[in-house]
């Protein structure tokens, strides 16, 4: 059985994080040993919420790991409890990659959506993740997050983006961002969510391969943590198959059905996308 680190936080209300990638990453045969970078009363995207960020206890939490000898293979990062977390998993996957050189890091660079910041999400933080990202085999960014990364202006590339005729024409203004992106990681990047009327689209970016757009109808209303979802699913799939444009179309195709099953349910946006019922489907 492969093992998977989950750094990520806790969210008491709202699916998301680890109360998300912990049920589909052991569902899809993984053990999955949790490092909470924050314990929260509910996600951030609700009017209130309580936040104990976990940063004094992260290095003794990850030493004590090491101590014990503890190897993982893949480690799957997501949200953190400060920047400074950044510092920490630096040398921790640092090492960890010189005790294991086949170790797999996957980034999901979590600071916001819809062109806007998560709340607490600050100028710092963004330069921590793109520390971290310079250590990825494999980030996932949503446009939003991509923007911000690269420096890029969110309403700049949609509007670009709304403009094109033609795939070609998508491709080329993805690539600019891409351009951007790969000046801060030698991994894969895949950017996530890119609304596009009534489709989504994922763009593939691989090095030494042609720039890869796959499509999703959409199947409902946004919903936070459907990037936790596509996250977890995406690294199962990989690390079993390293068929990367499989595994986000495997990723896709489930959020969408997770978002559909949310609605029919009547679960109200905020509270995220149901999927518990339907793993049977990934
Ligand atoms: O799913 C993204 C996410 C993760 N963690 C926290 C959040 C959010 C989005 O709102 O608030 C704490």
């Amino acid at each position: 059985m492969k093992h998977i680190a989950a750094i990520n936080d806790l969210s008491g209300v709202g699916w998301c994080s680890l109360s998300v990638i912990l049920p589909v990453l052991s569902y899809m045969g993984y053990c999955v040993n949790p490092v909470p970078t924050a314990v929260l009363s509910n996600h951030t995207a609700f009017p209130y919420a309580y936040s104990v960020s976990l940063t004094e206890s992260l290095k003794p939490y990850l030493d004590a790991w090491d101590k014990n000898g503890f190897q993982q293979d893949a480690i799957l990062i997501g949200y953190l409890g400060s920047p400074e977390q950044a510092d920490v998993l630096y040398q921790f996957l640092t090492h960890a990659r010189e005790k294991n050189p086949e170790l797999i890091i996957i980034l999901d660079p979590v600071m916001g959506d819809h062109g806007r910041l998560y709340r607490n999400i600050t100028s710092r933080y963004i330069d921590s993740m793109r520390k971290l990202i310079r250590l990825a085999d494999l980030c996932c960014p949503n446009l939003t997050e991509a923007a911000f990364l690269s420096d890029l202006d969110y309403q700049g590339i949609t509007y670009a983006l709304t403009q094109c005729t033609s795939e070609e024409g998508r491709k080329m203004v993805l690539n600019a961002m891409f351009s951007g992106l790969s000046c801060l990681t030698e991994g894969k990047i895949v950017v996530t969510g890119i609304d596009c009327g009534d489709l989504y689209q994922n763009a593939v970016w691989q090095p030494d391969a042609e720039l890869q757009i796959l499509y999703n109808s959409k199947s409902g209303a946004g919903r936070p943590g459907t990037g936790d979802l596509f996250a977890s699913i995406m690294t199962g799939d990989y690390l079993e198959t390293g068929d990367l444009v499989n595994s986000v179309k495997r990723a896709a195709d489930f959020v969408a059905l997770s978002v559909k099953h949310s609605e029919e349910e009547a679960l109200a946006p905020v509270f995220g996308v149901q999927f518990e019922d339907i793993l049977s489907r990934i």
